[in-house]
């Protein structure tokens, strides 16, 4: 429930400006007392497995980007790491409770890793991870040190935005700010709200937030007379690279921050926004085909379909719509992935429901299908979506669990692994695995929380209206 503590202004905002059912979960006391007991041994076992994990990435991996747990190696994003995976991991062994594991990266961050490189940095993918990681490390931890790193982070990210769209250009230079790409897709456009206005409220700058949001008008604005966007556009010139709309992987993360930006800062033209767009996702996108209910790709114009295949990212869209309100298209979407799931044992990173086969048969330990659960389990305390939780983590033990640690698979139907260990692994996947089999112990609470794309978690409350509207200039 939200905490009485809440400021009048924002309840208002939440509740009464939201006017289509959009509320807070309530979490129902559905597990028996077996079942709490088995819900507290599955809980210490993923923090078992994350701390083994955690482990194999200190012991082969310290000081760079990403584990390789199967040659018990490294690899790094660029030519000189950027200390991705720990940056990623810290809001979820803060939230497992593993202080020391916190802390030694809390004290690496500030007393070790500058940003003062001669890279060029993926913009998007340093947005959600790198400063949606330290933002939520300050968060956490109330290390001014690690707000200045936020901050020097959020500046050599800003000449990225210097477009005559004030769409990103694709990389930026951390050094030199040279940035470079004039093609990206709608989520390296616009997926950029939430880790910028949040820096914005806690430096009482507003120059990000501004950013972020020119970005966001810059797609919203070049919407189709339907209501939809394409999904790759020139930042240049404005013009749609691909007039496609749908909400799979390069477009997914726009949908989510029109409405968790908005619920977080209670900046009304996102609410709008979404408002307007969210109606033409459902009446376009959404698609039934034998019985079950997927999403489609269609033209922009004409709203008719281009393509059947979904990719794996897509399972996000249940958790936004249930946090949104719409429990019942939640749950039909969230069927439809399980039974996936089920189908391969895993999920694949791209599937085509009209051939009934895989395009792209990789799962990389992605967490959407997993987060969804989880929030459907909160939101509705139904049992089906903690068990499903459960098959999944089964799922993963058995076909990713590594000597050391975890890895994907390149391929669900022979179950073949590949030697990599994402970031994303340690800041969602196993966070929404123990957030969901430790729902009934009440230590987090989901209700006061918004996690950005990477799982990082804000409090919400730790937000004031008044002075988002002032610090964000909105
Ligand atoms: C994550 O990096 C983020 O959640 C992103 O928005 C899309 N999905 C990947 C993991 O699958």
């Amino acid at each position: 429930m939200m905490k009485k503590t809440l400021p009048l202004l924002l309840v208002v905002l939440i509740f009464a400006g939201c006017g289509d059912g959009r509320r807070a979960g309530q979490r129902q006391e559905s597990l028996s007392p077996e079942m709490r007991v088995h819900a507290d041994s599955l809980a210490a076992d993923v923090v078992n497995e994350t701390l083994r994990s955690w482990q194999a990435y200190k012991t082969y991996a310290w000081g760079h980007d990403v584990l390789a747990p199967l040659s018990k190696s490294y690899m790094d994003w660029y030519d000189e790491p950027l200390y991705i995976s720990p940056i990623d991991a810290y809001s979820t062994l803060h939230v497992m409770g593993l202080m020391d594991e916190a802390a030694e990266i809390e004290r690496y961050v500030v007393d070790s890793l500058h940003f003062d490189k001669n890279i060029d940095a993926k913009v998007f993918e340093v947005n959600i991870r790198i400063l949606g990681g330290l933002l939520s490390m300050y968060a956490l931890s109330g290390n001014e040190r690690v707000l200045e790193k936020a901050r020097d982070f959020g500046e050599r990210m800003l000449p990225a935005f210097d477009t005559p769209t004030g769409i990103p250009s694709y990389w930026v230079n951390l050094q030199t700010g040279v940035a470079r790409g004039d093609t990206v897709n709608v989520a390296e456009a616009a997926t950029y709200t939430m880790e910028m206005g949040i820096l914005s409220y806690y430096t009482r700058d507003p120059k990000y937030y501004q950013a972020a949001k020119k970005a966001t008008l810059a797609i919203y604005s070049r919407r189709s007379p339907l209501g939809l966007i394409g999904d790759i556009i020139n930042v240049q010139t404005g013009e749609w690279v691909s007039r496609q709309s749908h909400i799979c992987a390069g477009v997914d993360s726009y949908y989510e921050y029109l409405y968790k930006s908005y619920l977080l800062f209670g900046d009304p033209e996102l609410g709008k926004i979404w408002d307007e767009s969210i109606g033409p996702v459902k009446q376009y996108i959404m698609k039934e085909h034998e019985g079950r209910l997927w999403n489609a790709r269609v033209d922009m114009d004409s709203g008719q379909q281009t393509s059947a295949s979904v990719t794996l990212y897509d399972a996000f869209f249940p958790a936004t719509l249930v946090l949104s309100g719409d429990t019942a298209l939640a749950k039909r979407l969230h069927t439809t992935w399980d039974w996936l799931w089920k189908r391969y044992g895993l999920v694949p990173m791209v599937y085509d429901y009209e051939r009934g086969q895989p395009n792209y048969p990789v799962y990389d330990l992605n967490p959407e299908v997993i987060e969804s659960a989880y929030y459907l389990w909160h939101f509705t305390g139904d049992t089906l979506y903690f068990n499903r939780n459960e098959h999944y983590w089964n799922s993963i033990r058995e076909h990713c669990r590594t000597e050391v640690a975890y890895t994907a698979v390149a391929n669900v139907e022979t179950m073949e692994q590949r030697d990599e260990m994402a970031t994303f692994f340690f800041a969602e996947t196993l966070k929404y695995l123990f957030l969901t089999f430790s729902l009934h112990q009440g230590k987090f609470d989901f209700d006061d929380q918004i996690f950005n794309t990477e799982a990082h978690p804000f409090q919400r409350s730790a937000f004031d209206p008044a002075l988002a509207r002032e610090y964000l200039a909105f």
